[in-house]
């Protein structure tokens, strides 16, 4: 019998830092939507990717790295993760595969818990090991495969390669076909649900994630501060506050005679431009605000940068 309903659902993309699952969301979406960097723990709030099709509509969840870090911004990030797996319709674990390959002892204490807690859970699962490009023998992944089986008998696993495209189709199929039959949710041109201040926000995170060494992004924040449109003149007014945990990251940050932050702002605006139509004036000011990551009040007000508008 050929399947002709339509099918609509939600799918939690999660796992442990630097797996590629901000990478790989943007890959199925083929589409930036999420900021990807070579550094663990990038991600710090749900980001929703809308891919829509003529036969379905997959609400991907891009959530942060799953971790037992303590303090109150890990905290923060965890509970995003499981509210996400909390909507989700299908759950989608991510894994680097070839991190398990060269250290299989670390499989058990990246995956243990979670399946732990999702045992009785009925929903789909589909892990998928990803980075698969990076090892040519793909056998190699045959003990992975197995060990990871036997620790979480209820997923089915799916090797793909988020950089190289390689099993994304046959993924989309797959996960298409785990989705309750429903009317799309979601307009068919939207890509996302972050409101585009937010995006712009992440833009500029990524950029210190990317130029600033050593602990410097884990204590920054972005908050766009003001955000104005002149249609007459095509022009878009954004003013963003970098918030830096020490007086001494603030230095690091704006660099000898303003080069780092001037360096930062002339990258994050022209990934910007891509979003925003029209000219962006985008002006950046450093402010410290030391133990930001432990203030409640302020992470709130952060997370509610990232809430769908
Ligand atoms: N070779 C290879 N690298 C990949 C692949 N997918 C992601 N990466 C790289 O892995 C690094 C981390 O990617 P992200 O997408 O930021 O990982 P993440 O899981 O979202 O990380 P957090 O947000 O920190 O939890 C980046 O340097 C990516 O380019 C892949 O399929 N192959
Ligand atoms: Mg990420």
């Amino acid at each position: 019998m050929t399947d002709i309903g339509y099918r609509c659902g939600w799918v939690a993309i999660m796992g442990p830092p630097n797996a590629g699952k901000s990478t790989l969301m943007n890959a199925l979406l083929g589409q930036k939507i999420t900021i990807v960097t070579p550094r663990p723990q990038t991600t710090r709030n749900q980001i929703t990717g809308i891919l829509t099709a003529f036969d379905s509509q997959i609400i991907f969840m891009d959530t942060p790295g799953l971790t037992q870090m303590r303090g109150r911004l890990n905290k923060t990030m965890i509970q995003a993760v499981w509210q996400s797996i909390g909507q989700a319709n299908v759950i989608m674990p991510v894994l680097d595969a070839y991190l398990y390959i060269r250290h299989p002892e670390f499989l058990e204490r990246d995956f243990a818990p979670v399946a732990e807690a999702l045992a009785s859970d009925d929903r789909p699962m589909i892990a998928v090991a990803n980075k698969i490009d990076l090892f040519g023998n793909k056998t190699r992944m045959l003990p992975l495969l197995s060990g990871l089986q036997e620790l979480w008998p209820k997923v089915e696993i799916f090797p793909a390669s988020a950089l190289t495209r390689e099993g994304l189709s046959d993924l989309v199929a797959l996960v298409r076909s785990r989705l309750p039959q429903s009317p799309a949710i979601f307009p068919e041109d939207q890509i996302s649900t972050a409101p585009l201040r937010f995006m712009v926000s992440e833009i500029i995170r990524e950029k210190i994630f990317l130029y600033m060494r050593q602990e410097v992004p884990y204590g920054a924040a972005v908050e766009i501060e003001q955000w104005e449109e002149y249609p007459e003149s095509e022009q878009t007014i954004v003013h963003a506050v970098i918030y830096v945990a020490r007086p001494m990251h603030k230095i690091m940050l704006i660099g000898r005679g303003g080069s780092g932050i001037k360096q930062i702002g002339s990258e994050a605006r022209r990934d910007i431009l891509e979003l925003v139509e029209g000219k962006v004036h985008l002006e950046l000011w450093v402010k410290v605000r030391e133990r930001w990551t432990e203030d409640q009040t302020f992470l709130r007000e952060l997370a509610r940068q990232a809430e769908p508008v």
